[in-house]
């Protein structure tokens, strides 16, 4: 008798962990619906394919959808998901509200949902199952942490111009939150110009080329909440015939392979690592959830600052 429990248990153990049931057939895949944001920047690439690489057959089964951007997108997406009755949802909301009628038509239809890189705002937190991503706030910090630093000695006024990210996301509102925390305590800075470029290149581009119109050589220090826009900026401030990185102090946040060559060639001064490689993280966390194991409500990535100096050493080992 116990030889046959022995037996059974070793059995067990090993479809668990070949992800075969007890009878020896494969386990069904995990089907996953995931609404990504768009493909907006080199950060959002490098997250879509991190995880794609970690949500990969035979484990999982991918429905993978590009919302462009848009809120109404995702939302259909959702829906879609919903009605295909996937295990798990999955989603990077682009802003932060408009997302409740749609969480309690998952909730409803039993299928957890796990928020991946961005917030969204809800009555009910029991609408989603867990969130995995970084500390936007701090990273907003961490910027106005380096600019301090950066300008001791330095007398004010320091004025500052700023590339907001997309209007209404977690990203954009937290990162100026922290900046300003940070800031706002000495009376050197003045944040003189504030405006969305949507996290691209083209739309950072466009936005500091009105910035430079307007200011003109009034202008010491650019902040952009990502290196997309910042590298959109570089790009206008050596068209209106200044030096990025001198004329102009720039810090931006995403730690993106394009900052590290930025700042390489001494047109950006530092940037805010933001981890986009949570791929294995979050299907461990779909494993969980759809095993209906507890998970944690928040969990943040590791991820830290950069400055040009460290550019040429670090740039070797970037992994996006
Ligand atoms: C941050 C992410 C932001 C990046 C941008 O986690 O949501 O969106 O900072 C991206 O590059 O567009």
């Amino acid at each position: 008798m116990r030889k046959i429990v022995m037996m059974c248990a070793a059995m067990l153990a090993l479809s668990a962990c070949s992800g075969s049931a007890p009878d020896g057939s494969a386990s069904k895949p995990i089907t996953v619906g995931f609404s990504q944001v768009g493909a907006e920047s080199e950060w959002r690439s490098a997250n879509t394919a991190s995880v794609k690489a970690a949500l990969a057959p035979p484990e999982f089964r991918l429905k993978f959808s590009d919302a462009q951007q848009k809120q109404e997108n995702q939302i259909k997406a959702l829906r879609s998901f919903i009605a295909q009755r996937v295990d798990v949802i999955a989603f990077s909301p682009v802003v932060e509200s408009g997302w409740e009628t749609v969480l309690r038509e998952a909730s409803a239809a039993r299928i957890p949902v796990v928020l991946t890189d961005r917030a969204v705002k809800v009555s009910d937190d029991s609408l989603y199952a867990t969130f995995i991503g970084s500390d936007f706030v701090e990273e907003g910090r961490k910027a106005g942490r380096w600019l301090v630093e950066d300008s001791k000695g330095k007398a004010g006024p320091i004025r500052i111009v700023e590339l907001q990210g997309t209007v209404g996301s977690a990203p954009a509102i937290d990162r100026m939150k922290g900046f300003r925390e940070i800031i706002d305590a000495d009376k050197r800075f003045a944040v003189v110009r504030s405006q969305s470029g949507d996290f691209t290149r083209a739309k950072g581009k466009e936005v500091m080329e009105a910035f430079l119109k307007s200011q003109g050589r009034d202008i010491d220090v650019l902040f952009a909440h990502n290196d997309d826009m910042a590298i959109g900026a570089i790009q206008a401030i050596e068209e209106a015939g200044l030096k990025p990185g001198q004329d102009i102090r720039i810090v931006s946040i995403d730690g993106v392979r394009g900052a590290f060559e930025a700042m390489k060639a001494g047109k950006l001064n530092a940037t805010i690592e933001c981890n986009p490689l949570f791929g294995e993280q979050l299907a461990q966390l779909i494993r969980d959830v759809s095993a209906g194991r507890p998970v944690p409500k928040r969990v943040e990535v590791e991820e830290g600052v950069f400055t040009a100096d460290q550019a040429a050493a670090e740039l070797p080992k970037r992994k996006y």
